[in-house]
């Protein structure tokens, strides 16, 4: 039962969504204390973000040990609990599966240092050259080299990522069968699938070097490659016994590759995650910002629309700056907040609502690099000083694209911390927690939240917009319009991206605006956007 075409999931980044015990850090009791408010919203589902055992070089996402919990978020009787009482308010939960890579704390890592043990070639070791060169030319994802040297094993690993996250060597079979293992162990537990991270990595062919290019040298070595989808095809296999929902982060893919990774007759993923359409305000690599080009955004929405039977939708998560300032306007933040859970919650797929965006959390206002956490921005501005680019310089590359943009505290209330916590907030909660929280929010019939929940309701109620086709009507400078169809139902989405008014000619009975409105009579207001029955 393919119930992830019917669901909304709603994604949780642990550390910053809700602290029980005051020591500042999001944790699973807090997860479960808020459950109701995920059940009001309509959600379906939760992907949670990594909580195993973990030193927290990337917040979880440098594993030491998969079948435990991160003390600092609680036990495995609590991770019990909320799957326990998630499931007893119909939301699955979906865990986040990290097998790229794990810490270096991992006992598996320890041990393969030493060349001897059964763990030797778990991970991706090679000799440099005697003159302190490195095995090949390759880069990493977090702006520094990929390779670490190991004074134990006197050899390097590879580490795509933080020098901690130590990538995982899937031509010993041994590692996949460890793989097989964690699977099982989530799933008796009771969770419903995985968002599986940077999953298209996996198999990596020879070591020979790289294409230089401007960022990530190497990736033709291990992207996508064949190795990976037989990968995928023997998980599949223990995720079918289980009837298990896998949705991969796929960096770089296209729709073509998209599709030899979640088509269904490939039995490999059901969804990926794609990265196109949130590249359209950046010049090659996301350091470098550009004007938002709405244009180009819809013609993208478009293109994996019509490519893709069935995929995910997001506009946020947790690597991502927040949306409303990024494809809306800050200046109409609630009118373009609704904007955009219109499109949203209109398009062919499954949704994905990441915390905070449902009250239209905004990006982090630190003023200064030692606010922030992520080891990708550390790494980053650490690679501009060595260019040296002064200060200020550096500050708004880096501020304007930090991940730690999406991960400041939830904000709960206008008090203390943002409702988020009684201590010491991990990381800065935003001080406009006064006027964007979720309590100002809840008896706000015109709230931004509350245009999130009758969305989410309406979509629960009307299969045409979960079903339903998907026909491009217009992709301007300025407004996007489509249609869904199912049977005899239709229904037209016009949506205007911009300041100025828009003038269209799409007829039909209103559904809903995000403006008061009697009726369409075709005059759009600023970042209006309308849903019409019998659209023509
Ligand atoms: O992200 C993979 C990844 O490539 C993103 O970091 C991306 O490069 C960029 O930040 C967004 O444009 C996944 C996880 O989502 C991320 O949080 C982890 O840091 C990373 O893998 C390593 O596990
Ligand atoms: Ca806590």
């Amino acid at each position: 039962m393919e119930w992830w075409k019917d669901e909304i999931i709603y994604q949780i980044y642990p550390r910053s969504f809700q602290d029980s015990n005051g020591d500042g850090i999001g944790d699973i009791p807090g997860i479960i204390s808020r459950l109701d408010h995920l059940q009001e919203l309509g959600v379906g589902a939760i992907w949670l973000g990594p909580v195993y055992r973990s030193p927290n070089a990337d917040n979880g996402y440098d594993i030491s040990d998969y079948m435990d919990i991160n003390p600092e978020y609680g036990t495995m009787a609590d991770m019990e609990e909320l799957i326990a009482e998630a499931k007893a308010r119909g939301i699955r939960i979906l865990m986040d599966l990290v097998i790229n890579h794990t810490s270096t704390d991992h006992h598996w890592f320890r041990r393969s240092r030493d060349k001897n043990s059964p763990y030797a070639d778990y991970y991706i070791w090679a000799k440099g050259d005697d003159r302190g060169h490195l095995p090949n030319n390759w880069t990493g994802f977090f702006g520094e080299d990929c390779w670490e040297y190991d004074p134990e094993r006197c050899e390097y690993y590879l580490h795509l990522f933080a020098k901690s996250q130590a990538d995982l060597n899937y031509r010993n079979p041994a590692v996949l069968e460890e793989v097989k293992d964690i699977l099982r162990f989530w799933l008796d537990k009771g969770v419903a699938g995985f968002r599986c991270d940077v999953i298209n990595l996996l198999w990596k062919d020879s070591l020979d070097n790289g294409k230089r290019k401007l960022a990530l040298t190497g990736l033709e070595h291990y992207c996508s490659l064949e190795g990976t989808h037989e990968i995928l095809r023997e998980l599949r296999k223990v995720l079918d016994e289980y009837g298990a929902y896998t949705v991969g982060e796929t960096v770089f893919v296209t729709p073509e590759t998209a599709r030899d990774l979640c088509a269904p007759e490939r039995k490999e993923l059901d969804a990926v995650f794609s990265f196109e359409h949130m590249e359209c305000d950046q010049y090659f690599i996301k350091w470098f910002k550009r004007k938002f080009r709405p244009k180009v955004f819809f013609d993208c929405l478009v293109k994996w629309q019509r490519e893709l039977d069935w995929n995910s939708l997001y506009l946020e998560n947790h690597d991502q700056p927040r949306s409303i300032p990024r494809f809306g306007s800050r200046e109409h933040w609630k009118e373009s907040g609704k904007l955009l859970a219109l499109l949203l919650l209109t398009l062919r797929g499954t949704p994905f609502i990441y915390q905070g965006q449902e009250i239209g959390m905004l990006d982090f206002d630190f003023t200064r690099m030692r606010q922030l956490n992520d080891v990708e921005s550390k790494n980053v501005d650490r690679v501009l000083r060595r260019f040296h680019i002064p200060r200020k310089l550096r500050w708004k590359i880096v501020s304007r694209t930090s991940r730690d943009n999406a991960r400041t505290p939830f904000q709960w209330d206008a008090g203390p911390n943002g409702g988020f916590t009684t201590g010491r907030p991990w990381l800065g909660v935003n001080h406009n927690c006064a006027e964007i929280n979720l309590a100002s929010q809840e008896d706000d019939p015109d709230s931004i939240w509350s245009w999130y929940k009758d969305l989410c309701a309406l979509r629960k109620e009307r299969e045409v917009l979960r079903r339903g086709d998907f026909e491009a009507l217009e992709t301007g400078d300025q407004v996007f319009a489509y249609r869904r169809a199912l049977g005899e139902e239709r229904m037209t989405v016009v949506l205007n991206f911009s300041d100025r008014p828009a003038q269209v000619g799409y007829t039909g009975s209103l559904v809903r605006s995000n403006y008061p409105r009697e009726g369409f009579d075709g005059a759009l207001r600023p970042w209006e956007g309308v849903l019409l029955e019998d659209g023509r």
